[in-house]
This record gives C-alpha cells, structure tokens and sequence, in this order.
C-alpha cells in the first residue's frame, strides 16, 4: 500500500466505496487523515465497515473542513449529472480528486507512466509493466487495470508505476504530470459520462496535462492525429507518434508485420510482431508499437524490448490462449463484452468455431458482418442466444447451446469432425456476462474448467505469469 504524503491530521471525505475508493479509504486512514466515507450501496458500506472505515452520509455532510473529497471513478461529477456529494464539494470550493492523483503527489520521486486510449489500455500497460520487469527495472503496474493505484507497492526513486488510466480517472487527476505519456486511440466510448465527444476527447487528452516527458500519441485515427498534429506543433515537446498500419517519420509503426523504430530517422526492423501468438491483430501492433516507443522512452535498450515483447503472457480474458487439444486453439475472450470488441478477436483467425452470447448490447451485430466469414459454426450463450440466431440468419450456421459449458462441448465436438488443424474455439461473446455470471472474468473462468475437462489426445495448457 502506498504511503500517502502530506494528509496527517486532514479530514478528507471518501466517496464510493468499491475496489478503489475502500482501498484509498484505508490508506488514508493509514496515513492519519481523518477519513470520512460513503457509499449509496449497501455492498460497499458493508466492506467499509468491515475494514473499520467510517461511514458518514457525505451528501448531509459540513464541508467547511473538509480538505478534498476523493471521487471513485465511476461517479459522475459533471455529466450526465453531478452526484450530490460532488456538488456539495464543488460548491464549497472544495478539491475533487481520484487515488491516481493522491498516487502522483505522495510518490514525487518514482517515474510514472500512464497509458490511455479507448481500446488496447490494458494490453499496453500489462505489456510495458512486462518489458520493464523483464529488463530488471523496480516496477508496479496498476490503474484502470484492475489493482488500484494506492494498493500498489512502495517504490524507491528508481522505481516505475506504470498506470492504466481511464478517461474518468484523468478527469480526476488535475495535476497531470506523467514522465511518460501513452494515448493509442479515440473511438466513441462513455460518451454520456463527458457530454458527448468532445468532452471525451478533452478528458483523453488530460494524459499529456502538465507533461514534459516524452509523449507517445497513436495516429491511426483522426481525433488523436489531430492531437499528435498539436503537441508536434509545440517545439519543446518531445512526441514519438504511433501507427500499427502506416509508416510515420520520426515515430514508431509496423509494416507488414515488422515492427519499424524511425524515432532516429533510420527506419530499423525491431521485431516480427506477427510471430508474436500473444499479440495477435492491428490492434496489438498498435499495443506494441506503444510500448516500444515508451520502453525506449524509459531508457531500456532495444534487445531488451524485444525480449520482452517475444516473451508477453498475455491477459487474462483477452484473446487469451488457454490450451490447444489435438490442433485446435481454445482461446478465451471473455473481455469482449461488445460487438467491436469480438470483431477485433474475430479479424485475427480463420476456421473459428464462435462461441458468443450472453446480455446483448444495444447498437446490433453490425460492427461483425466483414468478420462473419471466417466463422465455420457458432454457438450461442444465454439472453442473447436467440435475437444473435435470427440476426446472423442464413449468413453462418449456428447452434443455440445456451450454457457456456453446453458451447464449448458442442464446439469441441464438432471441430473434430471437420477439420481441426489450425482452427480455433473462440469465446469472444460480444455481450456482457451478467445474465449468466458476476462478470466476464468469472465466465472466462468458466470457460477454462471447460476447456480442461475436454478429452483429447495432445493436449496443452497454458499458463498466465502472475498478474500484473
Ligand atoms: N457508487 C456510489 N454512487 C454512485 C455510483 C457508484 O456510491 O452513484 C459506488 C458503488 O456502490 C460502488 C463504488 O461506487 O461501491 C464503485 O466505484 P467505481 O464504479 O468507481 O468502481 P471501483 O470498484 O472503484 O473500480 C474502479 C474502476 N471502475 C470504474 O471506473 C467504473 C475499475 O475499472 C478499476 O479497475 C478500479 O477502480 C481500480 O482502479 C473498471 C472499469 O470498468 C475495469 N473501467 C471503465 C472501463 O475500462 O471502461 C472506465
């Protein structure tokens, strides 16, 4: 847990009590900050309580006193309209801030980097948090990621935090001020959250609020390009920009699957990235190319990157490899919890056994239909199974299986009649998992007991390193 700096005595007011307002709430208290703390759902108040948090009602609460009011991520502070408690706080002028700021001031020495972007946060940051650890450097990797910031570990001065960062945490992190700074894509996402795009846009953009580090900025799409053109326009800023299709002077890009560095202007081949089976697709040469560029950034040598990227476990519930049984891939995407995120998973294979399903988004499968002919079957899971059967029509065959055990037997069996050299069982659902499970990491966990209770003659397994 990180020692917060300078809230001794302070009384600082604790909003939302989930993952990462009951750990902020506890490492304040730790600190000697006079901790006062809600949350609307009785979940959390119960976890509070049981971690000896007090629980007081902030929205009735004086805060004449009170000297910041740290704001879980997920709360709405401005759009589509301010909780009570953030309006209280607001209009008492007093600061609103979320754990990622209290992270940035209370370790002033260690470098941070943070990484945002729509799509591909998560694998950037688990890569780089790799790289570095593979190159021996003191690092903790957390954030948007799923371990809060503050739970993190103390790092010295030679230490690095490497953060994935939402568009809500930055809004909540004024100071700004990371040493390396990583924006991969804009894509509409969360849009009633900002007021629309543009309030979006503003928030991603935070990234490189108050940086005079080195900035690495995707320019695969125009809004980002846009933002890559500005900070290039400003001399003193230091910009490596980034593209996973084109080749771009002075940046970083893949070509053809060639990972290309021109930061030194001499175009040289770094690494193969299509060989590498864990960062498969556009989007993970996107990943990639960030990651290098940050890494490099950071000071570590080339060979060591390269170490690194051929050396990546992957994510869990991400186009995670899980075992192959008698030629077959079983690969569990479990994270993709929308139409656009299954077509990213889908682009990367041919002879996919589909397994999808579960509680259907709104906006239909529109976003799949270029991707429909690589899947030889489908089989579909919970709520979703039905509409997703009528909508795919005649276009593919598919199975209505409805459990997610039911899926994956049916899938297994089936791609043993055809072919199975080189095919994949996909479980890429395009729904949330909340009709069937708590979340989609409980479902791709049910999916991985399937898997290994498959028969098979060869069959391999594969193993995650520890989280990072
Ligand atoms: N709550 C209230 N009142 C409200 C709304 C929520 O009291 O009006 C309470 C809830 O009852 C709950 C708590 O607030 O107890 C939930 O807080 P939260 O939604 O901010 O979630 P945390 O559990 O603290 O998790 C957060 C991130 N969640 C969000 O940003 C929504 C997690 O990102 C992150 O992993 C975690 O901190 C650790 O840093 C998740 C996420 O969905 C993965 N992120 C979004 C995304 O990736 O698209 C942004």
């Amino acid at each position: 847990m990180i020692p917060i700096k300078n809230v001794s005595g302070k009384k600082i007011a604790v909003m939302g009590l989930g993952r990462s307002g009951l750990c902020t709430a506890q490492a304040l208290q730790r600190a000697g900050a006079r901790v006062c703390a809600w949350d609307d759902g009785a979940a959390g108040r119960a976890a509070a309580e049981a971690a000896g948090v007090a629980l007081i009602p902030l929205a009735e609460e004086d805060w004449t006193d009170i000297a910041a009011l740290v704001l879980s991520p997920g709360i709405p502070h401005t759009h589509p309209a301010p909780h009570p408690v953030a309006a209280a706080a607001r209009a008492e002028g007093v600061e609103i801030i979320g754990d990622i700021e209290l992270l940035k001031r209370s370790v002033p020495a260690a470098r941070t980097l943070g990484i945002t972007g729509t799509n591909g946060k998560s694998t950037t940051t688990a890569l780089l948090g790799h790289i570095l650890k593979t190159a021996g450097a003191p690092v903790q990797v957390g954030g948007n990621l799923g371990r809060p910031a503050l739970d993190l570990d103390p790092l010295g001065a030679d230490g690095t935090y490497v953060l994935e960062l939402s568009s809500f945490q930055l809004e909540l992190t004024p100071g700004g001020g990371f040493d390396i700074a990583v924006l991969l894509n804009i894509t509409p996402d969360h849009l009633e959250r900002h007021g629309g795009m543009e309030g979006y846009i503003a928030a991603k953009r935070l990234i490189f609020e108050n940086s005079n580090g080195t900035m690495v900025v995707g320019i695969d799409d125009p809004d980002c390009a846009a933002i890559c053109a500005g900070l290039r326009n400003h001399p003193h800023n230091t910009v490596i920009p980034i593209s996973a299709t084109t080749p771009v002077a002075g940046g970083v890009y893949v070509k053809d699957g060639a990972l290309i560095d021109d930061t030194e202007g001499a175009q040289e081949v770094v690494a193969e990235i299509a060989d590498i089976a864990t960062l498969p697709g556009d989007h993970n040469a996107q990943n990639a190319a960030a990651a290098y560029a940050a890494a490099r950034a950071a000071g570590v040598a080339r060979d060591e990157i390269v170490a690194g990227l051929q050396t990546y476990p992957g994510l869990a519930h991400r186009q995670q490899l899980v075992a192959r049984i008698d030629g077959v891939a079983y690969v569990n995407d479990s994270k993709a919890t929308n139409p656009e995120a299954a077509s990213r998973a889908l682009s990367c294979y041919d002879g996919i056994y589909w397994i999808a399903g579960g509680r259907a988004k709104e906006g239909g499968l529109g976003s799949l239909t270029p991707y429909l002919p690589r899947i030889r079957h489908a089989f579909l899971i919970g709520e979703a199974a039905e509409p997703f059967a009528n909508a795919l029509g005649e276009t593919i065959d598919a199975r209505i299986s409805g459990t997610l055990e039911a899926a994956t037997r049916h899938a297994h069996a089936l791609v043993q009649q055809d072919t199975p050299d080189g095919a994949v069982v996909l479980l890429s659902p395009a729904c949330a998992s909340y009709d069937q499970y708590p979340n989609f990491e409980e479902r791709g966990r049910e999916f991985e007991r399937c898997v290994r209770d498959l028969p098979g003659d060869d069959r391999q397994f594969y193993e995650l390193e520890e989280a990072v």
